[in-house]
């Protein structure tokens, strides 16, 4: 097993399995007794879906099997899919098994979760949430710990390694219930209800407020050419001459591009926007260098609040994040046509590689002209689970997109106020973006309204 930086999170850190025979991570300490309920659940990634990759199981001594097995593998029926065995004795070599309905994909991650219920008798395989059960009531246990990366089998010894990788996992003396995957939301009243966070929820990898960020003035000296984010990755955006962050906007202070230099003192030929940056130094003598936020190939949400000042002129683009050449995705105001209507909207678009085309979400009400001292919440969902695009104006989502996107990892920095096509700066933004967020994972309807509520109460508070 090894460590590789950002396949699952850019800023962080997963574990790779390779089949190697020497692979395995033993966690020593936890002999689970299998013969009551227990659940397990991590976050995975297949990289091979040819042959059997066993995510979790109990170690077995020579000669015996694991009591359970929790392990991908190809199905005669076609496909690969999750399955959990359990055997009825500590010599069998073939047990009772479920597997989920949910054919995998390789290279995306998924969760993926099983477990016992003694009270019901049965065993249950959960694939992002997602449950198939199966009867089975001759559970045993022995005195071993858990196994990442390979199972035991009476016969065949150790085997079934994992190609792929593994992060977050967990392990339970109990059954996991729907509550555990989605979370709890309390909702808008006040009863003394509290948000409980679900394992499926996304991670939040960027956030930006802009209380902690100057005017640039002088591009020369960063030290004011910056918005420190408030996330704990610790980046923060570089501003490009005549970007200010100032009072005003949603709730408080804001970023607001034009086309004048700071304080409107005069014209700015160059375009206005901000880019991530990561701490390539230490604390004391940081080393500032451009860095991307997302997995643009994996799950992801972004979502702002803007003040457009600009209509009619053609797309202006809010958050995207650069490739060499392009920007796969851009939450964007553009013309657009829906109903034989052509006029500027909110649209979510996810762009190929190369080439030309792409896909683009539309708000079906135009951008209201005269409401223009109005904030606008403004969310895009790419859901690679449920391969839909989505978008959300003031937390109502807008009619998705579904298709196989063409997805690919933009490796450059985050964009704040621009999009990038051809290796050139484009569909800039006018007017004011305020609470930037960025999320590793698909955030869902109720996730969308809850972030537009929380924020919109910050404001009127
Ligand atoms: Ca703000
Ligand atoms: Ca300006």
């Amino acid at each position: 097993m090894s460590w590789t930086d950002d396949v699952r999170i850019i800023g962080g850190r997963t574990a790779t399995f390779t089949g190697a025979t020497s692979q395995s991570a033993g966690v020593s300490g936890l002999a689970l007794d299998t013969t009551k309920s227990f659940s397990i659940a991590a976050w995975t990634r297949l990289t091979d879906l040819t042959t059997t990759s066993t995510l979790l199981a109990k170690d077995a001594a020579s000669g015996q099997s694991s009591p359970f097995r929790l392990r991908a593998r190809p199905l005669a029926s076609g496909g690969n899919a999750w399955c959990l065995s359990m055997v009825a004795a500590a010599t069998a070599t073939s047990g009772t098994e479920v597997c989920s309905t949910v054919a995998n994909t390789a290279n995306q991650w998924v969760h993926v979760a099983a477990g016992f219920d003694r009270a019901e008798g049965r065993i249950k395989v959960w694939v992002n949430g997602l449950e198939t059960s199966a009867a089975f009531t001759a559970p045993i246990t022995n005195g071993r710990g858990i196994v990442v990366g390979q199972g035991v089998d009476a016969v065949a010894g150790p085997g079934d390694r994992l190609r792929g990788n593994v992060a977050d996992l967990q392990v339970f003396d109990r059954l996991l219930v729907a509550e555990d995957f989605t979370g709890h939301t309390a909702g808008a009243t006040l009863d003394g209800d509290v948000d409980v966070p679900g394992i499926l929820d996304p991670i939040e990898v960027g956030w930006w407020t802009f209380s902690r960020g100057f005017n640039c003035r002088d591009e020369t000296n960063q030290a004011t050419c910056l918005a420190s984010a408030d996330d704990p990755f610790g980046r923060q955006l570089r501003t490009t001459l005549g970007t200010e962050i100032k009072t005003g906007g949603h709730d408080g202070r804001a970023m607001f591009l034009d086309d004048l230099l700071v304080d409107g003192e005069a014209p700015n030929s160059k375009p206005e926007y901000g880019q991530s940056q990561r701490n390539t130094g230490t604390a004391d003598v940081p080393a500032w260098a451009y860095a991307p936020v997302l997995r643009t190939d994996q799950s992801f949400s972004v979502s702002a609040w803007v003040n457009p000042d600009d209509f009619g002129t053609g797309a202006h683009t809010i958050v995207s994040q650069d490739g060499p050449d392009r920007t796969p995705f851009g939450l964007s105001l553009r013309p657009a046509t829906v109903a034989g209507v052509t006029a500027d909207r909110w649209t979510f678009s996810m762009v190929p590689s190369s080439g030309t085309g792409g896909d683009v979400v539309i708000s079906a009400e135009p951008v209201d002209y005269e409401d223009t001292a109005v904030w606008t919440h403004v969310v895009g969902v790419y859901d690679a689970v449920r391969k839909e695009a989505r978008l959300y104006v003031n937390g109502v989502p807008e009619k998705p997109l579904t298709k196989n996107f063409p997805v690919w990892q933009a490796s450059g920095p985050l964009t704040v106020g621009g999009a990038l096509f051809s290796g050139v700066r484009t569909d800039r933004w006018r007017g004011g973006i305020d609470d930037v967020h960025a999320y590793q994972g698909a955030l869902s309807d109720l996730q969308v309204r809850d972030l537009f509520q929380s924020e919109l109460r910050i404001a009127v508070s």
